[in-house]
């Protein structure tokens, strides 16, 4: 990765609705405009995030989407849905980056942000990079959140079941709803933990004791779980399939696709399918990856594709 670098610029985007949305600027102010788009929904960045960029050659927009990381209300389910974020991304190209088009990075949630926006603002995007391709449909959310990877860890698997009893195991991501958005501030936390335990333990290929304890905070998994869950309720406030579906869009954005075979969390199936309905893109599938961004095989494209449009 590029060295560890401070922010030249931070503030809040005031969104009048209840939101201050934190954001940071990194590396040349005369440089390339991206902008880059964490996971989850709810994951908020990390410092490494910012080493994704030749900071001599990009001027790039960082955010922690509504709810997460250093933006308030904390945990917040008010006014937060994918076209709150879209239209945040709107504003925050126009009055913090300045700029008419602007890179669109983003992995895993952030792919399907990125889709999103860009599907809806295809002039304002003067390339794509999309990771670990995540489209919200019903499959995808049944694979990971109640059969499926379940077969690949069945360990971390009871982990994720514990807090919900048997007659309630039919619907795991309704049962988890109602836990993380109850009264009892014990039982938020103890759902929180095991649904954020769930993800960080089965997102890589290897075990990685980094990925566990970047999301163990109370403060950082409420966050997480009560934010990914809200959405994947509300199968991210699309369509079924509206992602695949309106690909054709894309066709003009200079685009890269890159997924890790191994990808537990947001299986190959679903990058295959961007990359049969946008073929304009460059496709990578990494033979020795999983999930994670972090992953060798992963960063190493990853590095490669923003390089490549710098
Ligand atoms: N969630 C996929 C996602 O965006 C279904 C994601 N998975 N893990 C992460 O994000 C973190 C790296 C933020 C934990």
């Amino acid at each position: 990765m590029y060295p560890d670098i401070q922010p030249y610029a931070h503030g809040f985007l005031n969104t009048e609705d209840g939101h201050q949305v934190y954001w940071e600027l990194c590396g040349n102010p005369q440089g390339k405009p991206a902008i880059f788009l964490h996971g989850g929904p709810g994951g908020g960045c990390s410092t490494d995030h910012r080493r994704l960029f030749n900071p001599e050659r990009y001027k790039v927009l960082l955010f922690d989407q509504r709810g997460c990381g250093r933006s308030t209300p904390h945990a917040s389910l008010e006014n937060n849905t994918t076209w709150h974020l879209v239209a945040d991304m709107e504003r925050l190209r126009t009055e913090v980056l300045q700029a008419d088009k602007m890179l669109v990075f983003g992995g895993s949630w952030g792919s399907t942000l990125a889709l999103a926006y860009a599907q809806k603002h295809t002039a304002q995007v003067s390339e794509l990079i999309v990771r670990g391709i995540f489209t919200v449909r019903k499959q995808e959310l049944h694979w990971f959140y109640q059969d499926g990877a379940s077969n690949l860890f069945p360990d971390h698997w009871e982990g994720y079941l514990a807090p919900i009893p048997q007659e309630e195991r039919h619907d795991l991501i309704s049962a988890y709803h109602r836990r993380l958005t109850g009264t009892d501030r014990m039982v938020q936390l103890q759902a929180a933990h095991a649904w954020t335990q769930w993800e960080s333990r089965t997102i890589s290929l290897l075990p990685n004791l980094a990925h566990q304890q970047d999301h163990a905070a109370d403060h950082a998994a409420l966050a997480f779980a009560r934010i990914e869950n809200h959405y994947f309720m509300h199968q991210g406030f699309m369509e079924e399939g509206q992602l695949l579906r309106d690909a054709h869009l894309l066709h003009d954005i200079p685009g890269i696709i890159i997924q890790g075979r191994y990808d537990a969390c947001t299986p190959a199936t679903t990058a295959w399918a961007l990359h049969r309905a946008w073929p304009q893109a460059e496709f990578h599938l990494v033979d020795d990856a999983g999930h994670a961004f972090d992953e060798p095989g992963i960063l190493a494209r990853l590095l490669a594709a923003t390089d490549q449009f710098s």
